[in-house]
């Protein structure tokens, strides 16, 4: 993915243990793409919705489910001693990931959407009050402008746009006017999942954080395919899911900076988040676990854990480098086909491993039929992301998105199925 090195940090898990990257070797890996759809093989182009998941991350499902299944933090027994250290574990694995200094800053939830929702409801309610400004971007995924707006309607609070360029970039210029003593936080993407925008996270924490304005980060496009740093980037939360890494589904998590944590309140109530219950009140255990009510998606969390073990090995550095090589073909390739109008950037600099776009007067939804009949799976539709089709003044765009185990046959493939597209609507 071609996240500039400005909005990156270090290497992932420290020193990048990259290795020569053999696409033919990690495909393999992947037991969902080796099997026939509508009787030709499959070509997965829909990752960016959910990845693939590797052997290795199935057989610690297994193994989790085969030897060490007990609850977490509860039972003096074995197989709960085992569990909780996998679980913890795991978190440690994720914050080292992303660059958090410490496993405790990290909330394990159901994903990128929970984890902006607890930040917009447990940082929210307290602090945002009527007449203050939150800033979010036309580029977002609904799970970044709809807790915002519940919030808002809450609080008497008022949503603030940063608006798109005719590339889908985020106009930057209008920063200065949009931020304000007003301003109590800046919600935005790390990458847009409907056109594949790098946005510069960094450049616009600093912007904002001259007006004490939180940075809250939706990186479920973000942390997949490039090293985060957290800390360098500047950000005061930053969301991700497992599931679109390589991990399972139904895991993520919220970083956020410790003092932050420390001084929210909780988001849900049940066991495992308190300190003391009494019968009015009660107070609260100590992060992370004040944020972890009720038995967690422990197998969830284990998964996501060798997800990031799994990335760690093969080395961001040879993912990103192979799938900057796969976007420069795939955007030629298809750039060249008749009829088909690319929605992004025009710069591999700003434009990660999705390729969105329309093809003459065809719906998404046929493209997408006509592809799938061939064996080739993409998204179409509005990708969870209706103002930026408002933008360009469409409903909808057909999405191929890349990974690690695509190879350049697999665009390929999507070129030739697009011929047949052209052939039924041209
Ligand atoms: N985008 C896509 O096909 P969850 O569902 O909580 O794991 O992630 C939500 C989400 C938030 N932000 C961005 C930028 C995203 O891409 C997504 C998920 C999928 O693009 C499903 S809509």
């Amino acid at each position: 993915m071609a996240i500039s090195t400005s909005t990156l940090g270090r290497d992932a898990q420290g020193a990048s243990m990259a290795k020569a990257f053999d696409p033919a070797r990690i495909r393999a890996q992947f037991p969902a793409l080796h099997q026939e759809v509508n009787g030709k093989p499959l070509i997965y182009l829909d990752s960016a919705a959910t990845s693939q998941k590797p052997q290795a991350v199935l057989d610690a499902l297994d193994h989790y489910y085969e030897h060490d299944n007990a609850n977490v933090h509860r039972g003096i027994h074995e197989l709960s001693r085992r569990s909780t250290e996998a679980f913890e574990g795991a978190r440690g694995k994720v914050a080292g990931w992303i660059g958090a200094d410490d496993p405790a800053e990290v909330i394990w939830t159901r994903g990128t959407t929970e984890a902006l929702n607890l930040v917009a409801s447990a940082w929210g309610l307290d602090n945002v009050h009527e007449g203050d400004e939150i800033v979010l971007s036309v580029l977002e995924h609904h799970s970044n402008i709809v807790p915002w707006q519940l919030l808002a309607q809450r609080t008497g609070a008022r949503l603030r746009y940063i608006e798109l360029d005719d590339q889908g970039r985020l106009i930057l210029d209008d920063l200065p006017k949009l931020l304000t003593e007003r301003t109590k936080i800046v919600a935005i993407s790390h990458v847009s999942n409907a056109l594949g925008t790098v946005n510069p996270v960094k450049d616009i924490a600093t912007a904002a954080h001259e007006v004490d304005a939180l940075v809250v980060v939706d990186g479920a496009q973000g942390a997949v395919h490039a090293d985060v740093d957290v800390r360098e980037l500047g950000v005061d939360f930053y969301a991700l899911s497992g599931h679109k890494m390589c991990g399972p589904t139904g895991c993520g998590a919220l970083w956020g900076r410790r003092d932050l944590l420390e001084a929210m309140s909780p988001y849900q109530g049940g066991g495992e988040m308190i300190h003391v219950v009494g019968r009015d009140e009660s107070t609260w255990a100590e992060l992370p676990h004040k944020f972890e009510a009720g038995t967690p998606n422990i197998a969830g969390a284990i998964g996501f854990g060798a997800a990031v073990d799994y990335l760690s090995d093969i080395g961001m550095d040879a993912i990103q480098a192979h799938e900057r090589q796969l976007m420069e073909y795939a955007l030629e390739q298809i750039r060249a086909v008749d009829a088909v109008r690319v929605y992004g950037p025009d710069s591999l600099d700003e434009h990660s491993a999705v390729v969105s776009f329309t093809l003459g007067d065809a719906h998404p939804h046929d493209i997408s039929t006509i592809l799938d009949a061939e064996g080739v799976a993409i998204r179409a539709g509005h990708h969870c992301a209706q103002l930026v089709m408002k933008h360009f003044g469409i409903a909808a765009t057909a999405r191929a998105s890349f990974y690690l185990y695509n190879t350049k046959d697999d665009v390929d493939r999507l070129i030739a199925g697009l011929s047949t597209v052209g052939g039924i609507f041209g």
